[in-house]
């Protein structure tokens, strides 16, 4: 097979996400900066990868793939037996896919307003809005409420076994819990146990050295 070529950023979580899959699936993969800061996901040649112009994108032989999610999903079906199982089969795919719709249509928004709020915008000199934070809080307070009720009844989102569903979440949490918003986590014990373990797995230290070594 051609080799995997993941154009994006360390510090993109969208990246980050591609980047944390790869290393569960224990596959070599090269990856090819795109400079953010320079603009260079608005021209060519990354048009052509992802025409709307983000971050990441990837490339193996002829398959050209954007959308995090996407490509993920991509991964764990075609390398379904390499490094850890991040699907299902049968009815539990379909539980599973309702929790990797719930982290890109609930948890996804909210979180990725926070981190630009608290964690973006001061990087880039921009100032914080506070009344946005405020907004956003109590909506992820009330979605981690749902993710408490989830995770008293099941070890991981979707069953007992860590799979994409889980995997997903784990960018914006690390970047969250370096805010504020920690203690939205902390204060649900299931919750807090939960972030405790997916964010101690070996592959998402690999990300997190990533980003150190940067
Ligand atoms: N839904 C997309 C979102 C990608 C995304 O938002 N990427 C960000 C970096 S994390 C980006 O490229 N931002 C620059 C921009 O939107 O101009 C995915 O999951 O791949």
């Amino acid at each position: 097979m051609a080799a995997i070529k993941v154009y994006g950023s360390v510090i993109s979580t969208a990246t980050q996400r591609v980047f944390a899959t790869l290393y569960e699936k224990e596959l070599e993969f090269e990856v090819v900066a795109v400079n953010l800061g320079a603009g260079e996901h608005k021209k060519q040649p990354f048009l052509a990868l992802n025409p709307f112009g983000q971050v990441p994108a990837l490339e193996q032989g002829d398959l050209k793939l954007f959308e995090s999610r996407a490509i993920t999903q991509y991964i764990a079906h075609e390398y379904a037996d390499k490094g850890t199982n991040l699907i299902c089969a049968g009815k539990q795919m379909a539980i599973l896919s309702v929790w990797m719709e719930v982290e890109a249509h609930q948890f996804d928004p909210v979180t990725s307003k926070l981190n630009w709020e608290l964690i973006f915008k001061p990087m880039f000199g921009m100032t914080t809005d506070t009344a946005v934070v405020e907004e956003n809080e109590a909506k992820l307070a009330k979605i981690l409420d749902v993710y408490e009720a989830r995770l008293s009844v099941s070890k991981y989102l979707a069953c007992g076994c860590f799979t994409l569903a889980d995997l997903h979440h784990l960018p914006n949490i690390a970047t969250l819990s370096r805010t504020q918003c920690k203690k939205l986590f902390d204060a649900r014990p299931h919750v807090s146990a939960w972030v405790a373990d997916i964010t101690a797995r070996p592959a998402w230290a690999k990300v997190v050295a990533m980003q150190t070594n940067h």
